[in-house]
């Protein structure tokens, strides 16, 4: 996590190595959801699709919160997409 600025808060979201997979067969297909509260209600983030890389997914992406607003926790959960609708992982 980095502090970047004033009153932005700018999570980064890098890479992740898994102990399980969900698949049954095939690679798994993680993404990194963020849900954070701004005002009054939560707002979701999502990630790409990590593709190819099974259970050490790499991202590299960012988003920025405004910390002014931000009045509560941030929850970060990690689905397997999949065509039939995404696996919770974890
Ligand atoms: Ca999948």
């Amino acid at each position: 996590m980095i502090i970047e600025g004033v009153g932005r808060l700018v999570l980064t979201v890098v890479e992740a190595k898994l102990t399980r997979s969900t698949e049954y067969w095939g690679k798994m297909d993680p993404q990194v959801e963020i849900n954070y509260p701004d005002a009054k209600r939560t707002k979701t983030w999502r990630s790409k699709v990590s593709t190819d890389t099974h259970l050490t997914p790499v991202w590299n992406e960012s988003v920025a919160v405004d910390v002014k607003r931000l009045a509560g926790y941030l929850v970060l959960k990690m689905w397997d997409s999949d065509y039939f609708g995404d696996e919770f992982i974890g």
